[in-house]
């Protein structure tokens, strides 16, 4: 009798199982040894998935952040010893997160934004800061209010590390207590995980492999125009937008790549979540070829320049009609399909040499 319970057990599925338990009331099976080692090793890389999760979570001291775009000092990337040196303002606040005890007053130890600025330098004519999370999320503050208020790039809440779940390691943070002209600054611009800080705009450049292009080169491409229903995530008009721009077969072409030696094209922007490995930004080689797929750096009916606060200079934006005949990888997810701070093109999966 165990033996056969076994033969059900080792071919069963979870709805069988539950079959079994009901028919075969007698029957407690001993798992086998080889059912012991799969579960065993089941186990193991469950285990070894709940480490590599709370590595990541626990990344504080790995963490980096980077000043950029238009400042006299070019960009600066400070890693979190060089961030700790600088935390050396304290504000007590209460925070929109809060909403557990909204009136609390909260301590938070950070780097004051205007003095990241003061040494940087801005250039004439920036009026305001983006700051971008390492999910992609940006929130652009005026400059003259960065440089008002002791606004924070915060380290420490009441003396203890802000948690990841609580926007930290690094959080914009608004003394909006003492100062009620800060009160515009509602919830959405109390940016978590904080990577960047883009000064003004950044100027147009995407490398691809060794080759770099600016503004000049894509004005030598052919510029197309799109009309679409933009996915961006933040403060981008509700409705069809204009977007102009170059296709992506245009600037690869550029760079002398050859569209028939590889299999994608990977793309990269700024935000740490579209430069994961384990989930690139994938187009295919071919939907490359077919569909408008565009580096955007104009919009609007005006064709102004994208400016940070939008994400640009350089977004990815595609076609509508791309996704009818079978889409390309991801096109459900509009975090593919709209991607801001767009800085690199990679071709991947090297196709044997045709003749
Ligand atoms: N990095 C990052 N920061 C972010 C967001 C986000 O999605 N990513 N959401 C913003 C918005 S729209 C709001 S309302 C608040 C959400 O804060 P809560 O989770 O405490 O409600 O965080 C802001 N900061
Ligand atoms: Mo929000």
């Amino acid at each position: 009798m165990p033996d056969s319970c076994y033969f059900y057990l080792t071919r069963c599925t979870p709805f069988c199982l539950v079959i079994l338990a009901l028919f075969l009331p007698g029957c407690t099976p001993e798992p086998t040894e080889e059912q012991l080692s799969l579960w065993r090793q089941d186990a193991i890389a469950r285990n070894a998935a709940i480490v590599t999760q709370q590595a990541q979570d626990r990344k504080q001291t790995q963490w980096e952040f980077t000043i950029t775009g238009q400042t006299t000092k070019g960009s600066q990337t400070f890693n979190w010893s060089e961030l700790e040196a600088l935390a050396t303002t304290t504000i007590n606040t209460t925070s929109p997160h809060n909403t557990t005890d909204p009136n609390a007053l909260l301590n938070f130890r950070g780097i004051a934004v205007s003095q990241l600025l003061d040494a940087q330098g801005v250039k004439p004519n920036v009026t305001s800061v983006t700051f971008l999370g390492f999910d992609g999320f940006r929130a652009t503050v005026s400059l003259a209010d960065l440089k008002r208020y002791p606004i924070l790039l915060a380290l420490e809440r009441d003396g203890r590390p802000i948690s990841r779940s609580e926007g930290g390691p690094l959080l914009l943070v608004f003394p909006q207590s003492e100062y009620q002209q800060l009160a515009q600054y509602a919830q959405r611009f109390w940016v978590f995980y904080v990577t960047h800080a883009i000064v003004g705009t950044e100027p147009v450049h995407i490398r691809i492999g060794s080759h770099n292009l600016d503004r000049n080169a894509f004005e030598q491409l052919p510029q197309i125009t799109l009309e679409e229903t933009v996915g961006y995530r933040q403060d981008w008009p509700i409705g069809k937008v204009k977007l102009r721009g170059v296709r992506v077969k245009d600037v690869l072409e550029a760079a002398h790549v050859n569209l028939n030696d590889y299999k994608n094209v990977i793309v990269k922007g700024k935000a740490a979540t579209t430069r994961d490995r384990s989930n690139p930004i994938r187009l295919r080689m071919d939907d490359i070829r077919e569909c408008n797929i565009v580096l955007v750096t104009q919009w609007g009916d005006s064709e102004q320049p994208i400016p940070a606060r939008l994400g640009g200079p350089v977004t990815l934006a595609s076609s509508s009609s791309c996704y009818g005949s079978g889409g390309f990888e991801n096109a459900t997810d509009e975090d593919h399909r709209w991607v801001t701070f767009v800085e690199e093109l990679e071709p991947e999966g090297e196709l044997p040499a045709q003749k």
